[in-house]
């Protein structure tokens, strides 16, 4: 009997996927199909699978074609399954031609042509075409857009802007075709604000009640009545409002939570996060586009608090220093949290430089996360003994905003139901951005 053995991600299975198995099954007796599961696909940068692994092996299953069929879940499982299967066969399409020369050392390994003319990218992208508009003039809109061309069916319908800002040519160049917020909201089905915290609201509020989805820079609102308010708005209209916290999405912070909560280090008993970002600062002139420290940094700051600690403080105590002239410019804050069984803190600075650290410490080890952790790929989980200490890896690309992205249009297609910041955690963020903004 001539074992094959083949593999592939067969998201939304097709007819290209179809005539290779039928070929593959073609050079032996018995086919081997292995399918990829999610986080292998994601660990090798295909971020954009739209079925489940699952609904991939089901509809493999349906073809009828597989002997048999296995999950690939890591770099390298090939040569195990070739010699635990013992397959005389490895065959893959020629776009990967070359790529598996390797295996001839284990079995014959045969490319065969790849259909043209059709491919998931093309059938994902015709499923579900959002048009995103971006509102704002930061460096963060360029990224933003940037990443969008990583994210399968999303395409940027145009810019609203104060002025060019810090925008790249392209968008620049963008701005004249699009004269005002409502004429964007017109050509969209979404929308991504960057713009200043105090003018969130009003365009947030204007995009739900037009039907238009949105996620939004955090601080969502400037106060917690205005974000019940569009809450409610976006409940009632069956919309996504998602606040753009993008380390909530990143997969290192999202294992690291996951660790946590399966007690990795026992009971967490306290937080300590540490964000800064020295800018020129002028108190006499106050650029338009920078924004003060608790607003630029707090929300980051504070996600891992209240997803490790909830929201249910019982006490805080903040320290800022503000801008001589600008009462509501904090150049720098310091906010203590008590809880009724740990503490934490938040260190944030516009106008201040410190090691951009984030350390949790708990009953049986501690977390520790380098600079700068809001946008780590890594991070160490230390004992008392050190020969007991691990490190963890993810990729982390485009400094997460992908993922970002594909959690929004995850959420907007109802693929998934749990927003990574809940509402509540936005809320408790938005209190914190009052108390320190409250000058009275
Ligand atoms: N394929 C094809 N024609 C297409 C699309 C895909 O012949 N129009 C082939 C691919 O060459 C591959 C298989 O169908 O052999 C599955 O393709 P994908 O689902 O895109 O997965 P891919 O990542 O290419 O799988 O490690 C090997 C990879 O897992 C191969």
């Amino acid at each position: 009997m001539t074992k094959v053995i083949t593999y592939g991600t067969y998201d939304f299975l097709h007819e290209g996927h179809i005539r290779l198995l039928k070929r593959a099954k073609a050079l032996g007796d018995y086919l081997i199909v292995g399918v990829t599961a999610e986080d292998f696909d994601k660990s090798r940068g295909k971020i954009n699978v739209g079925q489940s692994l699952m609904e991939r092996v089901e509809a493999i299953r349906q073809t009828g074609l597989a002997d048999k069929i296995i999950i690939e879940e890591y770099e390298g499982q090939k040569i195990d399954d070739i010699r635990r299967y013992e397959a005389d066969i490895f065959t893959v399409g020629s776009d990967w031609e070359g790529k598996f020369d390797y295996l001839n050392e284990f079995c014959k390994v045969v490319y065969l042509d790849r259909t043209e003319g059709i491919s998931s990218t093309e059938i994902r992208s015709q499923n579900q075409e959002l048009r995103i508009g971006l509102v704002g003039e930061t460096n963060i809109v360029n990224k933003f857009k940037n990443e969008c061309r990583f994210v399968n069916g999303v395409k940027v319908s145009g810019i609203f802007a104060n002025g060019t800002g810090y925008l790249d040519d392209e968008l620049k160049k963008l701005i004249s075709e699009t004269t005002s917020f409502e004429a964007l909201i017109d050509k969209s089905d979404a929308v991504y604000i960057a713009s200043k915290p105090s003018e969130h609201y009003n365009q947030v509020k204007t995009a739900l009640e037009n039907g238009v989805h949105v996620i939004c820079e955090s601080p969502v609102c400037m106060t917690q009545s205005e974000f019940s308010e569009v809450s409610a708005i976006a409940e009632e209209k069956r919309l996504v409002l998602m606040d753009g916290i993008k380390t909530a999405y990143s997969i290192a912070f999202n294992r690291m939570m996951l660790l946590i909560k399966g007690g990795i280090i026992g009971e967490t008993l306290s937080v300590d996060t540490t964000c800064t970002s020295l800018m020129d600062i002028d108190d006499n002139c106050l650029p338009p586009h920078i924004w003060n420290s608790i607003c630029a940094w707090g929300p980051t700051a504070l996600l891992p608090i209240f997803k490790i600690l909830g929201t249910d403080f019982k006490q805080i105590m903040k320290f800022s220093k503000t801008l001589p002239s600008h009462r509501d410019f904090d150049l720098f804050t310091k906010v203590s949290f008590l809880y009724d069984n740990a503490v934490a803190s938040i260190k944030v600075g516009q106008g201040v430089k410190s090691e951009g650290e984030m350390v949790i410490a708990g009953t049986k080890g501690y977390i520790y996360v380098p600079a700068p952790w809001w946008k780590t790929d890594y991070f160490e989980v230390r004992y008392e003994n050190p020969s007991d200490n691990r490190r963890y890896f993810y990729q982390l690309e485009g400094e997460g905003i992908r993922y970002e992205i594909l959690s929004f249009l995850n959420l907007i297609k109802g693929k998934v139901s749990y927003n990574q910041v809940s509402p509540k955690i936005s809320s408790k963020i938005i209190r914190i951005v009052e108390e320190v903004s409250d000058t009275k």
